[in-house]
């Protein structure tokens, strides 16, 4: 059972076209034309790789706190937000076109960013 298990999982992983990789702890996955970069955010802390590739990115984001949050971009000419903020358990997507560069990640509610929700990315050749 435990063996069927484990070669079910090791199949599911070679058949994947995509490959995760892993800054910290936290991850993204390498798509064909980009990256789905994980997100988290709590009290007052923005988890996430601090390098993925350029392209299309799209930031899976999740509000593991317990106050709503937002997430924000900023940089290499672009500047770009969420519509709305994410409420605490809830996730929302963002997807931009970034060319490679750094950029500032930051929760743009105020105060949020001057208490830790920012960091500085960069997106990879
Ligand atoms: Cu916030």
């Amino acid at each position: 059972m435990l063996w069927t298990a484990i070669f079910a999982v090791a199949l599911f992983a070679a058949g994947c076209s995509s490959s995760q990789h892993s800054t910290n702890g936290q991850t993204y996955t390498r798509t064909a034309n980009g990256a789905v970069v994980n997100v988290s955010e709590d009290e007052y802390h923005i988890h996430m790789p601090t390098a993925f590739p350029a392209g299309m990115v799209t930031f899976h984001i999740t509000n593991n706190g317990q106050h709503n949050h937002n997430f924000k971009i900023k940089g290499m000419g672009i500047e770009q937000q969420l519509p709305t903020d994410i409420m605490p358990g809830q996730t929302a997507d963002m997807t931009v076109s970034l060319v490679p560069g750094v950029y500032d990640i930051l929760c743009p509610i105020v105060g949020h960013a001057d208490l830790g929700m920012r960091l500085s990315v960069t997106a990879t050749q």
